[in-house]
């Protein structure tokens, strides 16, 4: 078969996305799931998990030098986070742009660090910043059995 036949849909683009020990603790989990929902990406994983510093700092293995290393592994290890992954067209670009700037104060209002957080530090939530990325980054998070391909009948109405 032709090599096309074999690769995922641009629709079917995956991305990991977190809502991290704040925003468990404030009261976000809804909304920022809701955010994702209503745009028109499906849901295809979740669950609530305390990680282990061990399983932060594989996830955040390219931040290992940085000064804030230490505290960002202590603060992502304080608390419950809801890991996710979402689908879609664009999800990983279109993610990144619906969560904000890294740091909040540069963050435009409408997004979701720009309307509920102010500092880099707890900035509420994470997503995967490349396909690559979110990629390995999904495998750290999920067994592949608890990722859900389903098929989704209102999909000819968000996309033509
Ligand atoms: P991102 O989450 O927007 O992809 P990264 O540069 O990958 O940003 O950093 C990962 C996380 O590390 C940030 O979301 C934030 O929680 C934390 N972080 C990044 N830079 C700083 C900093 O300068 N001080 C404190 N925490 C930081
Ligand atoms: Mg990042």
């Amino acid at each position: 078969p032709p090599v096309n036949e074999e690769m995922a849909s641009p629709q079917e683009e995956r991305t990991f996305i977190a809502i991290k020990p704040d925003g468990v603790q404030r009261g976000l989990v809804g909304e920022i799931i809701k955010r994702f929902e209503q745009r028109g990406f499906k849901l295809i994983a979740l669950k609530m998990v305390t990680a282990s510093q061990d399983h932060l700092k594989v996830h955040y293995q390219d931040l290992k030098d940085k000064p804030f290393f230490p505290s960002l592994v202590e603060y992502m290890a304080s608390g419950p986070i809801v890991a996710m992954v979402w689908q879609g067209l664009e999800a990983v670009k279109q993610g990144r742009i619906m969560l904000g700037a890294t740091n909040p104060l540069a963050s435009n209002p409408g997004t979701i660090r720009g309307d509920f957080s102010i500092q880099t530090g707890r900035n509420i939530c994470h997503g995967s910043d490349a396909v690559d990325s979110a990629e390995r980054e999904i495998a750290h998070w999920f067994k592949p059995e608890e990722v859900s391909g389903w098929k989704r009948t209102v999909d000819s109405w968000i996309y033509e």
